[in-house]
């Protein structure tokens, strides 16, 4: 080469080189000369290729091609790579293959305490599964096999007021049937190993399995356990058990178990009798058509607490079984349901802390038993309830007390009273050799070691011992629960929302295992690490198996729109026992699984159906129909802003596993939880900051939600244009009836029915128009809102035809309004919207949507102002129960919080009063810390939501001037909610009705109509 053809700096200064400019781009930086050779032979190669393709007999493209690559060979061999271009060592995806994946990090870019890669993390929020499935009295395939017999299935919601022993009763029941070691002298069945020692668990609440339940002392979530159990007569039946929270604010688990249950065991306090939430477990299970069923829990209290001596016992338990009763036939329906009483089989007594439960059966069949008794025990029990007197002498039953027999005592007291006071006393007063000598004849061998126990566990081992199993709660969950066949005809009218002719439906109302797939979710539950959740379903019918590819339909799913409908694979099927969980192949009909793999497209409940029904038949179950309204709300955020993403996707968790919680976002971007009280929204927030977003959040003071109402009929007939001038609607907005918001809310009228039934059912109840009932358009806001839009147009006046083309654009205009109110953006309630005339334009395209919807929303808003609005407020029914003394420290706390009593007396059987009121949800908060301070812990009080209240004064009376950090009261109350909500919402102060009318005369009208008023 030649220097002169270089420069100083080594460019290139010689003459041109043929073709460089494409050389350049195909070679890249190999040298010039080398280059040159090199992309000539590669365009004549291309050449050659595409001439080859034309004559195949190519010998010498053939050559052609070969020097070609000899000549590349040679170009990389003697190719300079430049220095950064050289590779010294493999590359990772060498070395490790394509599968793995490979990370590059700067190692200080990562705080040395945190792994790069994070091991899966279990979150210690419930008491761990056991490793394996305990060992239990029945073999495991047993159960599952049992499993396929709907008729040998019983399916069981045990619910009740706080703390009257639900989960003691269960505990009964796991005690008797698995290994317990606190237990194992004391349960009947008992196989203790040395893998079963869990030493630091409390031997009570094998239902309760979260930490939180555990640190409280009280049932947060229900719990389901699955166990086969026997009757009196030996009889095996498989059970399927949900443990529910007591509490009341917790009536949305209730609600939920009730759900997958047939029957209700009702447990009643013998002391306390019927409470808050007795009744209202009662009232949900009368509604959904579930049998009930009683257990007497506490029985011990009459001996031990209250002393009572055996006669007055028997009276204060039928006082108790009365007032149960009594609260049954209250409920809407509940008059034609079977009594409960004893000697029917309905009723249990039972001591579950002491460890046992007997029906009059299993006493009876006790005494049969030891003494060889030749009677039958059914017949033995049915003497031993009611007015039967035993005569000791003639030792016959009497039905009166015979003259001459004074010494006849009630068979209820001769036989099991007074053997069980016995037994009390002999055990806590009697020394060791005393004592032997009683429970020997009755068969109860004690080790030495136990009469060194204290009394009370002493008694325990001696009772669970006498008693046995609880094969009397077996006998009458059989006979008064109705098992999942007997009970698919009525709880598939009931739930299913399809047709009742399709195959799907005709197998749910026979519990038919080979049937179409239909599984019915009513609960979630979190995985460990709280990833993901497992779903707890009722089998309608059908048969689900691991692997096996379903439908899951949403609540928001409808025929024909298939909006809400996902396609999951099960991944495995559980049975569930609260701690441990049987994987299972499969499950049939009638039973209740757990499912994993298919909760990610569900919100609160879903349907589960198998891919072979035809898309046309696809139907869901009812959505939860819940009792109570979610009426406190608390505003969160989280502390590093952040953190936000992290927040809502544990908020979507909060939804998913509390089914009355609900969230959402303010126009001003504040997210707000709403719950049904306290304690409710403190559980969410535990497990928001806890389990499913595990980061700090602030909270704003709880506040409650509102409702807009108006108190009186529209006192102008406003109109309103529709943005192109050339639609004009008029409405008047006027009260609902008392009543009629709640029938709505209640589902007692629905517009699904025919026009003709709704008309009856506003005439008969409301003394309504016929006409008047069948013009009602709408209720809003969604389906079943409380507020109603009817058409009263006169044919003569308004073209039907065209008002009816524009219906749904109005019936949206009008859900709008009814659900953003225009005091402060609430919700709308017992109102009605009549729509006196409309006329509308007559091209088709000068009505659409955009402009009929935004004008029937501003006359809604200028009718509702016009009608003298007026504010709603919560109003929470509180129950109080206290002994005498602090009765009036109750009336204090109360009066402080604007609540007045409704019911004041005392308990009947019992040392306490019992006091109920209400109080405005607004001034409950902290109601219970302040009730015990005040009377030193001796109070106890529950609340729950009951009614909308009118919150006294004008929301638009401007004269009202509020004074900062000073409580408003009396007439200034319903401005001063009304301007703090609008505050924290981000809304202006000013709610004049000036913004909702476009005409400047009619404005004027109403201003001056609205100075004089
Ligand atoms: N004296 C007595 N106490 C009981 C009995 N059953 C349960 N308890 C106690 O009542 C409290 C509440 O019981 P628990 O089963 O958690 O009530 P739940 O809220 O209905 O589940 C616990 O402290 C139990 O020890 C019983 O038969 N007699
Ligand atoms: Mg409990």
């Amino acid at each position: 080469m030649d220097d002169l053809n270089y420069d100083e700096f080594g460019n290139y200064i010689g003459p041109e080189l043929a073709s460089s400019s494409e050389d350049e781009s195909d070679a890249g930086p190999a040298p010039q000369p080398a280059a040159r050779s090199g992309g000539d032979s590669d365009g004549d190669s291309a050449d050659e290729a595409n001439k080859e393709d034309e004559e195949p007999d190519g010998g010498e493209a053939e050559d052609g091609r070969l020097i070609a690559m000899t000549r590349r060979l040679e170009v990389s061999q003697t190719q300079i790579v430049l220095h950064e271009d050289k590779q010294y060592y493999p590359e990772a995806e060498d070395v490790f293959g394509p599968d793995v994946e490979v990370l590059v990090q700067e190692e200080d870019a990562q705080p040395l305490t945190e792994p790069i890669v994070a091991p899966v993390k279990t979150r210690k929020f419930q008491v761990a599964e056991e490793d394996d499935l305990p060992d239990t009295s029945y073999a495991k395939e047993f159960l599952v096999d049992l499993l396929g017999y709907p008729e040998m299935v019983r399916n069981i919601a045990v619910a009740g007021h706080l703390h009257h022993g639900k989960t003691a009763l269960v505990d009964v029941l796991v005690a008797a049937t698995h290994a317990w070691p606190e237990w194992d002298q004391a349960a009947p069945v008992a196989t203790p190993t040395a893998k079963m020692q869990r030493p630091n668990q409390k031997a009570f609440g094998y239902t309760d399995v979260l930490q939180l339940e555990r640190q409280r002392g009280v049932s947060l979530k229900a719990m389901p356990v699955s166990l086969v159990a026997h009757n009196t007569r030996g009889k095996s039946y498989a059970l399927n058990i949900m443990d529910t929270p007591g509490h009341v604010n917790f009536v949305d688990e209730v609600v939920a178990s009730m759900r997958m249950a047939d029957g209700l065991v009702l447990v009643v306090d013998a002391v306390e009798g019927v409470m808050a939430g007795t009744e209202r477990a009662v009232r949900a299970a009368v509604r959904d058509g579930l049998s009930i069923a009683l257990v007497v829990n506490k029985v011990d209290r009459l001996i031990i607490e209250l002393k009572l001596p055996p006669a007055d016992a028997y009276y204060k338990l039928k006082l108790t079984i009365e007032e149960v009763n009594a609260a049954i036939a209250d409920c809407p329906g509940g008059k034609e349901r079977a009594r409960l009483s004893p000697e029917l089989g309905n009723v249990c007594f039972a001591s579950a802390a002491f460890g046992w439960c007997f029906s009059l059966e299993s006493f009876a069949r006790r005494y049969v038993d030891t003494w060889g008794m030749s009677v039958q025990p059914r017949e033995l029990a049915r003497r031993l309830w009611g007015d039967v007197y035993y005569h000791p002498e003639r030792r016959t039953f009497m039905r009166k007390r015979a003259e001459g027999a004074r010494d006849a005592r009630r068979s209820f007291v001769h036989f099991v009273l007074e053997p069980l006071y016995k037994i009390f006393a002999q055990v806590v007063g009697e020394d060791e050799p005393a004592l032997r000598a009683v429970l020997e004849p009755l068969g109860i061998k004690l080790r030495k070691a136990d009469y060194a126990l204290d009394a009370r566990s002493l008694l325990r081992r001696v009772l669970c011992h006498f008693f046995g199993p609880p094969t009397g709660f077996v006998d009458m969950c059989a006979a008064h629960v109705q098992s999942p066949l007997d009970a698919a005809p009525a709880a598939t009218e009931r739930l299913y929302t399809g047709q009742m002719d399709t195959a799907a439906a005709v197998a749910m109302r026979g519990c038919d295992a080979d049937g179409p797939l239909v599984v019915a979710v009513a609960k979630q539950y979190p995985s460990p690490d709280a990833s993901q959740f497992y779903v707890l379903g009722r089998i309608l019918s059908g048969h689900i198996a691991a692997g096996q590819s379903v439908r899951v339909l949403g609540e928001g799913f409808a025929p024909g729109d298939d909006e809400d409908v996902a396609l999951a694979t099960v991944s495995g099927a559980w049975i569930y026992c609260s701690r441990y969980r049987i994987p299972v192949s499969g499950l049939g009909a009638g039973g209740w699984v757990l499912l994993g793999g298919v909760d990610g497209s569900i919100g609160k409940t879903a349907t589960i159906v198998g891919t072979d029904i035809p898309e046309a038949e696809l139907a869901i179950v009812r959505p939860l129909q819940l009792p109570s309204e979610s009426v406190v709300k608390i505003a969160v955020e989280p502390v590093v802003p952040t953190e936000l993403p992290k927040m809502l996707s544990g908020l979507r968790k909060i939804g998913k596993s509390y089914p009355l919680a609900q969230t959402r976002v303010e126009e001003s971007g504040e997210h707000i939880i709403l719950g049904t009280g306290e304690l409710y929204l403190d559980c969410i927030m535990h497990d928001l900051r806890c389990i499913y977003a595990e980061i700090e959040i602030k909270i704003a003071d709880p506040v409650v939600a509102f409702r807009e109402t108006v108190s009186e009929t529209s006192s102008v007939m406003v109109y309103g244009n529709s943005p192109n001038g050339k639609n004009r609607l008029t409405i008047i907005a006027e009260p609902l009836e008392r009543g009629i918001a709640e029938d709505i809310d209640a589902g007692s009228v629905q517009l699904s029915w025919p026009a003709r039934q709704v008309g009856q059912f506003f005439e008969a109840n409301y003394g309504w128009d016929v006409l008047a009932g069948r013009s009602i358009w709408a209720f809003g806001p969604g389906e079943s809102g409380p507020n109603i839009l009817s058409d009263e147009t006169l044919p003569g006046e308004t073209d039907k035809a065209r008002l009816r083309s524009v219906r749904d654009s109005i019936q949206q205009g009008f859900q709008w309004a009814a659900r953003e109110g225009p005091l402060c953006d609430e919700p709308m309630r017992s109102t009605r919207f009549r729509i006196l005339g409309a006329s509308l334009a007559e091209a088709a395209i000068h009505r659409g949507g955009g402009q009929i919807i935004p004008a029937a929303r501003r006359v809604c808003y200028s009718s509702f102002l016009t009608a003298e609005p007026r504010l709603m407020e919560p109003v929470n029914f509180v129950e109080i129960q206290a002994p005498a003394a602090c009765v009036s420290a109750v009336y204090t706390v109360l009066g402080r919080r604007r609540g007045h009593v409704t019911h004041d007396a005392p308990k009947a059987g019992s040392p306490m009063y019992m006091i109920k009121a209400l109080v405005p949800a607004i001034d409950a908060s902290g109601l219970e810390t302040d009730l015990r301070t005040y009377t030193h812990g001796q109070a106890f009080c529950q609340h729950y939501f009951d009614h909308w209240q009118t919150v006294p004064g004008d929301p638009l009376d401007t004269s009202v001037a509020l004074q900062p950090l000073e409580p408003s009261s009396g007439q200034q109350l319903a401005r001063d909610f009304v301007l703090k909500t609008r505050r924290r919402k981000g809304l202006s102060d000013d709610i004049s009705i000036d913004k909702f009318i476009d005409d400047p005369a009619l404005r004027d009208i109403v201003r001056d109509y609205q100075q004089q008023a």
